[in-house]
């Protein structure tokens, strides 16, 4: 007999892309579906397509399912109830409908019959199994209850249903689980002939089912409890999930406790602390918040192992109150003077903000006017030091520059030095090419014209002023970043969107006989940012991949949830191959910084096309395997990463679009 996981979610969803009725949705950084009403029969596929070698059910089995449960309002009247219908958001539409009392996670159902001849149904605090018996005339439906199973408090929830004969076992996030033995038993042959499976309904639009569909797994055999109930993070208990619904786990810091070799009869439960009775005698209980490992005596929890002291990589470390919400951040350090963060604001007054590393924190130092500023760059030529500001807006006399500010060392303070007329500024960049200075502004967009001139300045020695050398078209560009490699010069810009589309081509110039020339496009998705870094003596770019929307063809599931990319550079081939893809979520940012020997990268994640709250995430170099998510740290609308160092140690601080908080983070080694 085959006892492979049979994945009947996946079934459901073709290779080319998803079925109509179903969109992918993220939540608590965990990707599932939703099902529309519409269509339940799209939502359906032969049973015959599991069952190859034979039209029967399997005997036992477990039914593994991943599920977040839309929470009904404890109170809506029925006036209520027809209006909130109505709204503007896509989760709005489904309170009417989340209030039906049943609904169906999925039913294998015989062709030109109403009866469920296997299903699962969920109403408020209750699990229904039901399945038909057809020894006798007719057959006749029976129904396995589960009470007090609440799934409604916005979690994900992992459940395990273990069928064999007359037992039937449910496990709710792998904690004790709730054994029933019924009179009835499960079919030791149920045909399957003709029969379909639907996903989250019953054939009918009626009762379908409204929460997020992660995982529904048929495993034929054995109780699949102990095989799911090994995952650290309950979320992550999974036999087999959709590849669209796949993200980076979730990688626990340490989870050799749980390799700890267990008898197949002992069950370690996950979770808060479950009753220890007689019941549960011998039973063990991991307290993953403690990382601790427990022994139920039949009256108390006896600790097994030395609770460990939570090594944590990076720690908050200082909530930074800022003027407004915050583009971009630049941390710079001013010789003999100390340590900056100069944050771009959004509203004017009193527009951007200098802090100074006082005291291990950064403490208000300087406030400068500023148009919705996006980002700031420090830079020096020669003895003198310069801080340029990219404004987005116009000022109140409806005169649009950006700016570049210089540091007074009577005064010590920026003050104003030379204005530049930008348009919808994003960026500024300054590099040495040769001995002379320059730099390269990106203008975003002017009016609703996204493909204007950037413009890249030179430092005439004999002025003082930066004077235009060169101009480049860009398509809603984001995001200039120079780079040398060996005597070679390199200006890549980030162009994010052409008036139609964001899937445009960003481009990268190389320096040649006293300009940029083209030397290698390559295609992005509403670039916001590249970031070039070496590992050793390897040279890499890598992309932050915003937004996938192009007006000519069919909207994606998500514009958000796309892969942002990492190229190397071949000295071979001369160009940028690409190296590797990481999913982000409207990712704004790349950071890359090392600690010791190892190299890191963060990326801003900002979207995910539900929620500005989105994990962001450290990735670890691991040689061969690339980039490995190492951390994955909670940001609202992530704009902006910096990483910096101080005589105490490593930082990072990040900037959020969405709120007017930024945070330094400490990087805690060992
Ligand atoms: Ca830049
Ligand atoms: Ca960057
Ligand atoms: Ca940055």
């Amino acid at each position: 007999t085959d006892l492979r996981p049979l994945d009947i979610l996946s079934e459901v969803v073709p290779a080319s892309g998803l079925a109509r009725g179903m969109r992918v949705f993220q939540v608590q950084g965990v990707r599932g579906f939703q099902l529309a009403a519409s269509r339940p029969r799209a939502l359906g596929f032969p049973a015959s397509r599991l069952f190859i070698h034979c039209d029967c059910f399997p005997e036992e089995f477990s039914i593994i399912v991943t599920l977040r449960v839309l929470s009904v309002p404890a109170k809506v009247s029925t006036a209520g109830r027809a209006r909130c219908g109505q709204g503007p958001s896509p989760m709005a539409g489904l309170s009417a409908r989340a209030l039906q009392r049943n609904e169906y996670i999925f039913t294998l159902m015989a062709e030109e019959s109403p009866s469920v001849l296997v299903g699962l149904r969920y109403a408020p605090d209750k699990l229904h199994f039901l399945f038909w018996s057809q020894e006798q005339a007719g057959g006749w439906q029976t129904r396995v209850t589960f009470h007090n199973i609440s799934l409604s408090n916005n979690q994900w929830h992992t459940l395990v249903l273990a069928v064999s004969g007359q037992s039937f076992s449910l496990t709710v996030d792998c904690s004790i689980p709730k054994d029933m033995v019924v009179e009835t038993p499960f079919p030791a042959s149920l045909s399957v002939k003709r029969a379909s499976f639907y996903l989250g309904n019953r054939r009918r639009r009626k009762g379908v089912f409204t929460g997020l569909l992660r995982q529904l797994v048929l495993l034929p055999g054995a109780d699949a409890t102990p095989r799911i109930c090994t995952a650290m993070n309950l979320k992550e208990a999974m036999l087999s999930v959709p590849t669209v619904l796949q993200d980076v786990p979730t990688k626990p810091a340490s989870n050799e406790v749980l390799k700890y070799p267990y008898e197949t009869d002992t069950k370690v439960t996950l979770g808060s602390p479950p009753p220890c009775t007689k019941q549960e005698k011998a039973q063990f209980w991991f307290d993953a918040s403690q990382r601790g490992l427990y022994l139920c005596n039949g009256s108390a929890w006896i600790s097994m192992l030395e609770v460990k002291q939570r090594l944590d990589y990076v720690e908050e470390y200082q909530n930074l109150v800022t003027n407004s919400e915050t583009m971009g951040v630049e941390v710079f350090s001013i010789p003999k003077v100390g340590l900056f963060a100069a944050t771009a604001n959004r509203y004017t007054p009193p527009g951007s903000a200098i802090y100074k590393w006082t005291d291990g924190k950064f403490v208000p130092y300087q406030n400068i006017p500023t148009y919705q500023a996006q980002s700031w760059k420090y830079f020096t030529i020669g003895k003198k030091i310069f801080l340029a500001v990219a404004n987005f807006e116009q000022n109140d006399r409806g005169q649009e520059f950006s700016v570049v500010y210089k540091w007074s060392r009577r005064k010590e303070k920026f003050v104003m030095y030379q204005r530049i007329p930008t348009h919808s500024a994003r960026d500024w960049e300054a590099f040495v090419i040769e001995g002379e200075a320059f730099l390269a502004v990106v203008n975003h967009r002017e009016g609703n014209n996204h493909n204007i001139d950037s413009v890249i300045y030179r430092w005439n020695p004999r002025t003082g002023l930066f004077e235009t050398n060169q101009t480049i078209p860009t398509s809603g560009a984001y995001d200039w970043e120079f780079f040398t490699i060996g005597p070679y010069s390199f200006l890549a810009v980030a162009n994010t969107f052409n008036g139609t589309s964001t899937k445009i081509y960003s481009h990268i110039y190389i320096w040649l006989s006293g300009s940029f020339q083209l030397f290698q496009s390559i295609l992005t998705f509403g670039a916001a940012d590249w970031e070039v870094f070496h590992i050793g003596d390897r040279v890499f770019l890598a992309v932050a991949n915003s937004h996938s929307y192009d007006s000519g063809t069919a909207a994606p599931s998500n514009f958000y949830a796309i892969n942002s990319s990492i190229y190397e550079l071949n000295i071979t081939a001369q160009m940028f191959v690409k190296f590797q893809d990481l999913l982000t979520y409207s990712a704004l940012d790349w950071e890359f910084f090392s600690v010791g020997d190892d190299s890191f990268l963060v990326v801003a994640n900002s979207f995910d096309g539900f929620t500005f709250s989105v994990n962001s995430i450290i990735y670890r170099w691991q040689g061969y395997e690339g980039f490995v998510a190492a951390h994955h740290l909670p940001t609202v609308g992530c704009r902006d990463w910096e990483a910096f160092h101080t005589a105490e140690g490593s930082y990072l601080l990040y900037s959020s679009a969405k709120e007017p908080l930024s945070k330094v983070l400490k990087l805690k080694t060992t």
